[in-house]
């Protein structure tokens, strides 16, 4: 009952959200320098894992979703693009752009939270 109600709450959110993803971590000359290094992200669990991780300005970042459960990848101040609902097994990647600290979560379960840190 309780995660029915969760689900149309989060549902409204996400359509207050999805209309303006625009992306400050593209862009960045085609990242083609860092020697295309990619970081993975695990979705498992209801768990982003590496909760936490640093890369590099220009490389890329792959979120792959392990669960049976659909989940997103929603940036905190919508800093970067969003991802569609990652079905199982369905990856979502992004560049990473300017120096600093991004946090993002899964906007059906909004309590999962991961963060990257971009280093020069
Ligand atoms: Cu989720």
């Amino acid at each position: 009952m309780t995660t029915l109600i969760r689900r149309i709450k989060i549902a409204a959110l996400v359509c207050g959200i999805s209309s303006l993803a625009f992306s400050v971590f593209a862009d960045d000359g085609a990242n083609s320098s860092a020697g295309g290094k990619v970081s993975k992200i695990e979705i498992k669990d209801f768990m982003f894992n590496p909760q936490k991780i640093t890369v590099k300005s220009g490389e890329k970042i792959t979120w792959v979703n392990r669960d049976e459960e659909p989940h997103t990848v929603v940036s905190v101040g919508k800093k970067f693009q969003k991802s569609s609902a990652l079905d199982t097994d369905q990856e979502f990647t992004i560049t990473a752009g300017a120096p600093g600290t991004y946090e993002y979560f899964c906007s059906v379960h909004p309590k999962m939270t991961g963060t990257i840190v971009v280093e020069k």
